[in-house]
C-alpha cells in the first residue's frame, strides 16, 4: 500500500495510485465493506456498543448501505471517560502495541489504543498528509509536536519517516535549541502548533536570527484553531507556506484530514475516516455544504473502533471539487467548537472570531487572551492583546489609535463592544503546545 503512494520517478506522492483517489463508486464500496466490518467488530467486542445497538433492536446486519450509518447511535467524549481506561478496547492487550492519552480539561484523561495494523494505517494517513503539504524524500522535518501521551509527536514522526523524509524528533519546548537546530541542520519543513510557531518566530528575532533567511519553506500546523489572519502573519513572518492539518486522539490523532497545495479546505482521508455533518441540536445529518458538527466513524481501526463520534468541531463539507484534482471530500478549516461558544449580552461569540478581528489590525502581535468573568449574573469579556514595541512605547496616541481600530474590528465581527486591554510584548504566557486562549473566571 505504501509503495503505491510513493513514486520515485514522479518525485514523490503519486495521487493516482493512492487509495483515497479511488473513483467515487469504488470508494463507496470500500467504505461500506469497512463500515460493516467495524460495526461487527465493535458489536462482538465492545459491551457499550453492543448494548446500545440491542436497545435499538439493531444488529451488524442492519447495515446494508452507507446511509444505514444514520441509524447507529452517536458516541461522545463522556463514553470514553465513563469506560476509563480500557473499556472501549476491541483487542486484547497482547495485540495492543501503543497507548496514548488526551488530558482534556477536567479530571481523568481519555485513553486510546493501537494495534500494529492501526499504527500502520496511522503512518499511512500521515504520509499522505505530508505528501499533500508538498513534502518528499530529501526534506528535513523538524517535528516540534510534543512526543509523549499526546498523539502529535509520534503520529507525525512515523508518517514523515514512512514518506522517506529525515525527521528531527525535537518535540516541543526548548525554543532556543529549536532555532539553532533549524538553522544548523538545514531544516526545510517544520511541524508544531501554530501558536508555538509564533513564539519561535518571536524568539528567533530576539536571538537575531531571521527564519526568512533559513531554508525552511513549509510549516505544517494543527491541533488548535488558527484563523486565516494568523496564517497570513505566519507565512509572512517566516516566508513559508503554512498548511493546516486536523485530527483528534479519539479517532487516531493527526492524520484525519489535511490541506493540499490549494490551501482551501482539508481533504478527509475518507477511506479510513467516514465524515458526516450533523445539526448539533437535533442530531440530524445535514446535506453537503451546510455547517454543523463533524461526526467521524473509524472504518479500519482495530484496537478501538469509534463509531459516529461527535467531535464538537464545527465545519462543513465543501461540495465543489478541489483544484488539486483529489477526488476525496474536503471540510472547511475548523474555526470553532460547539463547546467554546461564549454568550455575551445575548450574542454568541467564538474565540476564533476575536482572533480574526485582532490580527486584522496593524500594530497587534499574534499573542492574545480572552478573559471571561461574571458580574451580576452577566458574562463579561476582556480581550488582552499584545501590541508591537513601537506602539507600546509610542505616545498615548498610537495606543489609542490601535485600541479604537481594534474595538471597531471586533464590533464589526461580533456585533458588540468588549473591554480591551493592550499590553506590552511578552506579557502573555507563551505555550509550547496548544495555546490557552480563554481564561474562564466565571466560576471564581
Ligand atoms: O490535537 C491531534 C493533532 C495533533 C492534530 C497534531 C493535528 C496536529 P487532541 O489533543 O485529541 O488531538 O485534540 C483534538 O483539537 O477535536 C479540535 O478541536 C482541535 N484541533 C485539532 N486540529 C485542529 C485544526 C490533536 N487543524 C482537538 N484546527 C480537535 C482546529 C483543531 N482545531
Amino acid at each position: 500500500m505504501l509503495n503505491a503512494l510513493w513514486n520515485d520517478d514522479a518525485g514523490g506522492f503519486h495521487p493516482a495510485s493512492a487509495p483515497d483517489f479511488l473513483p467515487e463508486k469504488r470508494l463507496k464500496e470500500v467504505q461500506l465493506r469497512r463500515l460493516r466490518a467495524v460495526v461487527s467488530r465493535a458489536y462482538e467486542r465492545v459491551e457499550l456498543f453492543r448494548t446500545r445497538l440491542q436497545e435499538r433492536k439493531l444488529t451488524p446486519e442492519s447495515i446494508r448501505s452507507l446511509e444505514d450509518i444514520e441509524q447507529l447511535p452517536f458516541m461522545v467524549k463522556t463514553d470514553l471517560r465513563d469506560t476509563y481506561p480500557f473499556g472501549l478496547f476491541a483487542s486484547p492487550m497482547s495485540d495492543i502495541v501503543r497507548l496514548h492519552a488526551s488530558s482534556g480539561t477536567t479530571g481523568k484523561p481519555i485513553v486510546v489504543a493501537y494495534t500494529q495494523a492501526d499504527v500502520e494505517v496511522w503512518a499511512e494517513v500521515m504520509t499522505r498528509t505530508f505528501a499533500s503539504c508538498g513534502l518528499h524524500r530529501g526534506d528535513i522535518l523538524q517535528n516540534a509536536f510534543g512526543y509523549g501521551l499526546f498523539t502529535g509527536g509520534l503520529g507525525a514522526h512515523y508518517g514523515a519517516e514512512t514518506l522517506g523524509a529525515t525527521v528531527i524528533p525535537i518535540s516541543g519546548g526548548n525554543t532556543d535549541r529549536q532555532i539553532m537546530v533549524m538553522r544548523d541542520f538545514g531544516v526545510t519543513a517544520l511541524c508544531c502548533t501554530p501558536s508555538y510557531f509564533t513564539y519561535l518566530v518571536e524568539r528567533a528575532a530576539e536571538l537575531d536570527a531571521d527564519l526568512r533567511d533559513m531554508p525552511v519553506k513549509v510549516g505544517i500546523f494543527g491541533a488548535e484553531p488558527w484563523s486565516d489572519a494568523m496564517r497570513t502573519r505566519i507565512e509572512e513572518a517566516a516566508n513559508i507556506k503554512a498548511y493546516d492539518i486536523y485530527g483528534l486522539s479519539e479517532i487516531i490523532g493527526p492524520g484525519v484530514a489535511s490541506e493540499c497545495e490549494a490551501q482551501n479546505g482539508l481533504h478527509v482521508f475518507e477511506d479510513h475516516f467516514y465524515p458526516e455533518i450533523i445539526d448539533p441540536d437535533s442530531g440530524q445529518v445535514l446535506p453537503d455544504g451546510e455547517e454543523g458538527e463533524l461526526v467521524i466513524t473509524t472504518l479500519s481501526k482495530k484496537a478501538m473502533p469509534v463509531i459516529r463520534y461527535r467531535t464538537r468541531d464545527i465545519t462543513r463539507i465543501i461540495p465543489e471539487p478541489c483544484t488539486c484534482g483529489r477526488s476525496i471530500r474536503r471540510i472547511r478549516r475548523i474555526g470553532r467548537r460547539s463547546d467554546d461558544m461564549i454568550i455575551l449580552r445575548g450574542v454568541n461569540v467564538y474565540p476564533s472570531q476575536v482572533e480574526a478581528a485582532l490580527l486584522a489590525v496593524e500594530g497587534t502581535l499574534p499573542h492574545y487572551q480572552i478573559i471571561l468573568t461574571r458580574e451580576q449574573g452577566l458574562d463579561q469579556m476582556t480581550v488582552e492583546v499584545e501590541v508591537t514595541p513601537e506602539v507600546f512605547s509610542d505616545e498615548i496616541r498610537a495606543m489609542e489609535q490601535v485600541r479604537s481600530r481594534l474595538a471597531q474590528a471586533i464590533e464589526r465581527i461580533i456585533g458588540i463592544r468588549v473591554t480591551l486591554r493592550l499590553v506590552e510584548p511578552r506579557s502573555i504566557e507563551r505555550s509550547q503546545g496548544k495555546a490557552k486562549r480563554v481564561i474562564d473566571r466565571r466560576g471564581d
